[in-house]
């Protein structure tokens, strides 16, 4: 077998021990090394002699995620070489290894003024039957002078599809935030309307008032608005999320509430860190945190912290199968790595983490709390045994 096809069938392997709450794996899911080659090399011998790279392929990331006819599949954050991003689909018969591109990236369809770049594509399976895609859509700032090239406008673009084969590009969200990202529809309608995580902000990398998780209620996704967004986790002093935080993927309904997946971003002498943390919403209110744990859920470890945009971790997919979550996120947006749990422990996990109490003291007394009660389990056990 060729170098790619023994990367592309790699079986993946469980690292343990584990933390109790999910288990990673030891090699990522998708790398830049799982382009087709034939997205990269023109074949032709008379045409490319010295079978030359013609487009390279820079890296895979933040990929949506969804299970579609007893098959896992990524809607992958592909970063071509020119540093453009697209999407395009890697399907996998376990969820763990074995991800295969599909033959052709996607062609989003345009709507007006063409998107620049493409990103972080969160996809739901609305009831009301179609699988929708929310992602980023980029375009330079007009306003912007003419000597400031990076300034851009992000908002979210929209597409839509009942096979997973075709799209149907429908107009981007309005709101009244001059910048949108991390933008993620609910699953079921709130009160007859559609239901949206949005995340406002009020510049392209300040996030000035905004930088919190919004709530906002939309009639329609074929003209989607939003008139009213109000902050439901907002950024605060001296957490993982002081700078910023976004929802991950859509919520998974559980029992006992919506569990959410989100990510969180601090500044640090060396730039911004992301990590990954996790809340659950009521299920009679889906903008009511009903509980959050403190600190992170997972955060970069060993590779994973290097990457083009080192310290990061970040997920925009994560599939339910009966009980097994897999969690897919992305380092350094560089790959695609796998975490695998269960909805019985995310919720165990939220719901008996202790929350963040703001001030080192808090931080004591929860581990001076917990080593006291370990302390009467190591007393019971040796008074049980000395009365054997
Ligand atoms: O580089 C880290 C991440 O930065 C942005 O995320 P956010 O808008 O939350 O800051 C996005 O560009 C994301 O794609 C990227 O992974």
């Amino acid at each position: 077998m060729n170098k790619h096809g023994e990367l592309v069938g790699r079986k993946n392997e469980a690292i343990w021990p584990d933390n109790g709450i999910y288990t990673r794996f030891k090699y990522p899911v998708l790398t830049a090394a799982h382009a087709p080659l034939e997205w990269q090399y023109d074949f032709d011998h008379l045409a490319n002699p010295f079978l030359m790279q013609r487009i390279g392929i820079n890296a895979t990331f933040n990929a949506g995620a969804i299970k579609w006819q007893g098959r896992y599949l990524l809607m992958v954050r592909v970063e071509a070489s020119d540093r453009k991003s697209f999407f395009a689909i890697a399907e996998s018969p376990n969820g763990i290894d074995n991800f295969r591109f599909r033959k052709y990236p996607i062609s989003i369809p345009q709507f007006g003024d063409p998107d620049t770049n493409v990103y972080d594509i969160r996809l739901t399976h609305h009831e009301d039957g179609w699988v929708y895609g929310l992602f980023c859509t980029e375009r330079r700032n007009p306003d912007a002078p003419e000597a400031d090239q990076s300034a851009a406008i992000a908002q979210c673009g929209i597409i839509r599809t009942r096979d997973m084969e075709h799209w149907e590009r429908l107009p981007d969200l309005k709101t009244n935030s001059p910048q949108q990202r991390n933008v993620v529809l609910h699953p079921e309608f709130v009160n007859g309307k559609y239901a949206l995580y949005t995340r406002p902000q009020d510049g392209f990398i300040e996030t000035g008032k905004g930088g919190g998780i919004a709530f906002a209620l939309t009639d329609s996704m074929e003209n989607a608005a939003v008139h009213d967004e109000h902050i439901i986790d907002a950024k605060k002093y001296h957490t993982i999320y002081e700078a910023k935080n976004g929802q991950g993927p859509a919520p998974l309904k559980t029992p006992m509430g919506w569990l959410h997946l989100a990510h969180g971003v601090r500044h640090t002498a060396a730039g911004l860190r992301y990590v990954l943390y996790l809340f659950m919403t009521a299920l009679d209110d889906v903008s009511q945190i009903i509980h959050k744990p403190g600190g992170y859920f997972l955060a970069p470890e060993g590779d994973e912290r290097i990457g083009d945009v080192s310290n990061v971790v970040f997920c925009n997919g994560w599939i339910v199968d009966d009980d097994r979550v897999y969690i897919y996120y992305a380092s350094s947006d560089t790959r695609m790595h796998v975490a695998t749990s269960s909805i019985e422990q995310l919720v165990d996990y939220v719901k008996n983490t202790p929350e963040d109490g703001f001030i080192s003291a808090r931080s004591v007394d929860n581990i001076r709390r917990l080593t006291q009660k370990n302390e009467h389990i190591e007393h019971g056990k040796a008074t049980r045994l000395e009365g054997q």
